[in-house]
């Protein structure tokens, strides 16, 4: 189980059938790549030595699989090496031998884009964790990829400084995932994204060649910012061997407030609680996060220990029944007692007003922290319920919520028990916990959506009731169907629905540019030629 803060191990209408088709089902197996062979592992166990190549099926296994369970790759390898050399050695090879590879972080990716889809050999940063300088001067950190966030933000914190970014996984993804991913997570609302943070890569490319852009200077205008391509690219385009990323001061003093809202509306509209945090909270603000009561029933039902910071709101609160939207509202600054003034007279105003039915100001981290595990654990506990078909999308904020309740009445009139049916021996139908579950939360204040639909099992019916459509809703909402975890495995036919020809053609030849072989992460991001 994951903890958050501990460090552990188209073109419109040919997409749109390809859409149908992708899903879950494996794109046939590129027969242009060669077959691993004994001799390929000699040379691999050359470079590496002892403990650097994993052959034993039983260990290779976890490798093949995605945190969903959803993706299994046949990776018959996988090869750790320690250095950029021996990055840059074994990409040397697999690139004369023309051998597919898939980069591998912590394998937290929601896309299925850090497994293999066929035989491809799996290349992991797990042990290229090195914490290669930190410039108090200006907070610059420099690491190797693999190095996991937790373990940096806790460097970071040290030497007071604290790392842009922040998410559910930061106790198993690594620095190297993060740029690759170009991850969003709770603290862009503050921050930014990856691109703005990211101060320099190092990067291997697929024939071996070592591109150094590890400069950590705030300002560098010398020609194109090649290392821009190389974030959010998937491990497609290189595999980042290291990253220097700009750390901010870490504030003194955070503060947490959890809100119980009338309606989605109420949330975000013109004169919504999202205003008025942005309007009386101002540069304070540093997160502005949402969940429905379906995602907080399923947290409350699968988390050990997970409390409800608001008891009351599916009882006593005298507009509506149920409260049917919450807020996590957190604001950073340098007084506890200063931001504790803010927060409580932001719910006062809000709560008069009638924006607000109910809320909470976390009085110690302790409180906060469990507030946070609530909104960050909704992932690990819909996990816990069986199959999950996830939706990363983005639209303008006052839309973005309508997809959840649109999926909602799809499902309601293709499933009107509420159940998936069930085959031969499935207990599907029998009781609630079996019951198909739609969940809507997120980053309110970046306008980007998690919809999960939780189902007791993968099944191919309902995901093709989901799939296209999720992604013909979002394209007719001008919305993007990845706004943070990219398009992987899951999505890469459908890149068409959020980007026009003219740039996919131009992706690709970026690709071929740096990767003429294909053999980098192939079958992810772009969509078959
Ligand atoms: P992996 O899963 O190992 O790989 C992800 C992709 O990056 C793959 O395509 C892989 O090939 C490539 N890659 C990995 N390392 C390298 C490298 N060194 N060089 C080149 N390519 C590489 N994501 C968000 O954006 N925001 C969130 O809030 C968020 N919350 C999450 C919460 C939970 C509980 C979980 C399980 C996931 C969450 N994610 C979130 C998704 C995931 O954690 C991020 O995408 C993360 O950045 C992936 O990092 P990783 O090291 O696990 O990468
Ligand atoms: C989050 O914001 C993550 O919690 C995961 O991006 C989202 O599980 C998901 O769909
Ligand atoms: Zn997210």
């Amino acid at each position: 189980m994951l903890t958050r803060r501990v460090a552990g191990p188209a073109q419109q209408v040919g997409l749109a059938i390809w859409a149908r088709a992708a899903g879950t089902l494996a794109p046939p197996r590129n027969t242009e790549f060669a077959l691993l062979q004994d001799s390929d592992l000699a040379v691999f166990d050359s470079i590496l030595g002892s403990g650097g190549v994993i052959t034993d099926p039983h260990e290779v296994d976890p490798y093949n699989r995605d945190w969903m369970g959803k993706y299994r790759g046949r990776g018959r390898c996988v090869l750790r090496p320690r250095s950029t050399a021996q990055v840059s050695a074994l990409l040397r090879h697999c690139s004369a031998r023309r051998l597919a590879v898939v980069p591998q972080g912590g394998n937290t990716g929601l896309v299925g884009g850090s497994v293999p889809v066929h035989d491809e050999v799996v290349l992991s940063t797990g042990l290229m964790t090195t914490l290669l300088g930190f410039d108090p001067g200006s907070g610059a950190l420099t690491a190797q990829a693999g190095a996991v966030l937790a373990t940096l933000e806790a460097a970071a914190r040290e030497r007071g400084h604290a790392m842009p970014l922040d998410l559910g996984a930061s106790g198993s993804c690594a620095i190297g995932g993060n740029v690759a991913t170009n991850a969003g997570g709770i603290r862009l609302l503050r921050h930014g994204p990856l691109h703005g943070s990211v101060l320099g890569l190092e990067v291997v490319l697929a024939g071996g060649q070592v591109l150094d852009l590890l400069s950590s200077l705030r300002k560098d205008n010398t020609g194109y910012d090649l290392k821009q391509l190389f974030i959010g690219s998937e491990g497609t385009l290189g595999v980042i061997t290291a990253v220097a990323i700009q750390c901010p001061a870490a504030s003194p003093a955070t503060s947490l407030a959890y809100l119980a809202v009338p309606s989605f509306k109420a949330a975000q509209q013109a004169h919504g609680v999202l205003q008025a945090a942005r309007q009386n909270l101002g540069e304070l603000l540093s997160a502005f996060e949402f969940l429905d009561r379906e995602s907080l029933e399923v947290a409350k039902q699968f988390l050990p220990g997970a409390r409800d910071p608001l008891p009351g709101s599916d009882t006593v609160i005298p507009y509506t029944a149920q409260a049917p939207f919450f807020l996590v509202v957190e604001i950073a600054g340098s007084s506890e007692q200063h931001n504790a003034a803010m927060l409580e007279a932001f719910l006062e105003s809000t709560m008069g007003e009638g924006r607000v039915l109910d809320g909470v100001v976390a009085q110690d981290s302790r409180q906060a922290g469990e507030i946070w595990a609530l909104r960050e654990g909704i992932t690990e506990a819909l996990r816990h319920r069986g199959a999950i078909y996830k939706y990363d999308l983005s639209f303008r904020v006052e839309e973005m919520y309508g997809v959840v309740g649109a999926a909602r009445e799809r499902l309601a009139s293709a499933y009107p028990s509420g159940f998936l049916g069930g085959g031969a021996g499935s207990t599907a139908g029998s009781d609630t916990e079996h019951a198909l579950k739609v969940v809507g939360y997120g980053h309110l204040g970046d306008g980007n959506v998690h919809l999960n639909i939780s189902a007791p099992r993968y099944d191919a019916g309902l995901e093709a009731l989901i799939e296209p459509w999720v992604y013909e809703f979002t394209a007719a909402h001008s919305g993007s169907i990845s706004a943070e975890h990219g398009l992987g495995r899951m999505k890469a036919p459908c890149i068409g629905y959020s980007k026009p020809p003219e740039a996919v053609r131009l992706m690709r030849s970026i690709k071929a540019a740096f990767d003429p072989q294909g053999i980098l992460n192939p079958y992810k991001v772009l969509p078959p030629e």
